[in-house]
């Protein structure tokens, strides 16, 4: 029960990510930024000391959304902590800084995933053939930019099942002009000789170099390293986890399994367990590169990354940014 009443249209915006009507992380990060603009405007009260205690409630609610993207916390953190930075002195004062920073990094966000695709198309050659999985906003990104260029024409895509977001990405490349092959996810290893290189998304990218996205992912980059071929993940920097490099794992979402089958066949067979996680972990020695809006990098420098963002006193910051993991959060 929150102290605050949650605006009709924040409670909208959680209730879109969690049903995965708003998904991709990059997506989940832009409406977790626009749930607190929104949310500020909505505001009603009178007093500072108010604003910020109900901001921080929305803050709570729209980061247990969904447990694995870090993106997720990372937007509600980037604007939180310029707010409490800032200390404001009057509620005006307060409620403008958070609509401006949230728009600030909407903008960033958008912009991030247009210079992924410029740098990425860097790296494919002429003739290049892509395979991808799922849906990602920044490989797209990358494909569709290499594509006019001239440099990428085939484009093999993975329906990702159970969710079947390969579809989304099939029609959006196909949209753009590309020849989209969309193939069974359990066909990997037969396609991978007729591909060159292999490009996708991240959630998370973890102080290792790790990556986390759709379940599969760490079979393609597997099944690519056995036929020496390149894996690129395309990965805005807010997809960094600061925790991480205190040891935290990344929790993995395991969704209903009415995703995977019926429910008229979960209820003929209730002895059969039907377990859904949707997010694995490839490890960094199956990558090639991350590429990021601030360059290419190897997966192993990832905690440069982090620790440009928030210097070497993570801990401390994890803190202050109120990112150290909380149970209450992640609770429903
Ligand atoms: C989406 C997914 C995407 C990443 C990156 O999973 O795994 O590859 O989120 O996407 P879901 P983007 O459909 O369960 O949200 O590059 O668009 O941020």
């Amino acid at each position: 029960m929150h102290r605050f009443e949650i605006p009709r249209k924040v409670v909208e915006i959680r209730e879109d990510i969690k049903n995965m009507k708003i998904r991709g992380a990059g997506k989940i990060a832009r409406a977790a930024a626009e749930a607190l603009a929104t949310a500020t405007r909505n505001f009603e009260g009178e007093d500072l000391q108010e604003f910020m205690e109900y901001i921080n409630t929305v803050a709570d609610f729209i980061r247990s959304a969904r447990p694995t993207a870090v993106s997720l916390p990372n937007a509600v953190s980037y604007v939180l902590s310029r707010l409490r930075r800032a200390k404001p002195a009057s509620l005006s004062e307060a409620r403008d800084l958070v609509i401006r920073t949230a728009d600030y990094f909407i903008e960033y966000s958008q912009n991030a995933v247009k210079v992924i695709g410029e740098l990425g198309a860097k790296r494919l050659e002429y003739g290049d053939v892509v395979m991808t999985h799922c849906h990602s906003t920044a490989a797209v990104s990358i494909i569709v930019t290499a594509h006019k260029l001239g440099k990428v024409n085939k484009v093999y895509v993975k329906e990702t099942r159970p969710r079947l977001q390969g579809l989304i990405t099939a029609r959006v490349l196909s949209d753009a002009g590309l020849d989209v092959v969309l193939i069974p996810d359990s066909s990997v290893r037969y396609f991978m000789k007729k591909v060159t290189k292999v490009i996708v998304g991240a959630d998370t990218v973890a102080a290792n170099g790790a990556v986390i996205n759709k379940i599969g992912t760490s079979l393609v980059a597997l099944v690519a390293k056995e036929a020496r071929v390149r894996t690129y993940v395309a990965a805005e920097t807010y997809k960094f986890s600061p925790r991480t490099v205190i040891g935290e794992l990344v929790p993995i979402e395991v969704r209903d399994p009415t995703e995977v089958v019926s429910r008229d066949w979960l209820k003929n067979k209730p002895d059969v367990e039907v377990y859904n996680p949707v997010f694995d972990v490839t490890p960094p020695e199956y990558i090639d590169a991350i590429i990021t809006e601030r360059g290419i990098i190897p997966p192993q420098a990832a905690i440069l990354i982090l620790i440009e963002e928030y210097g070497l006193s993570i801990k401390e910051q994890l803190k202050e940014n109120d990112l150290l993991i909380r149970d209450d959060v992640l609770g429903e």
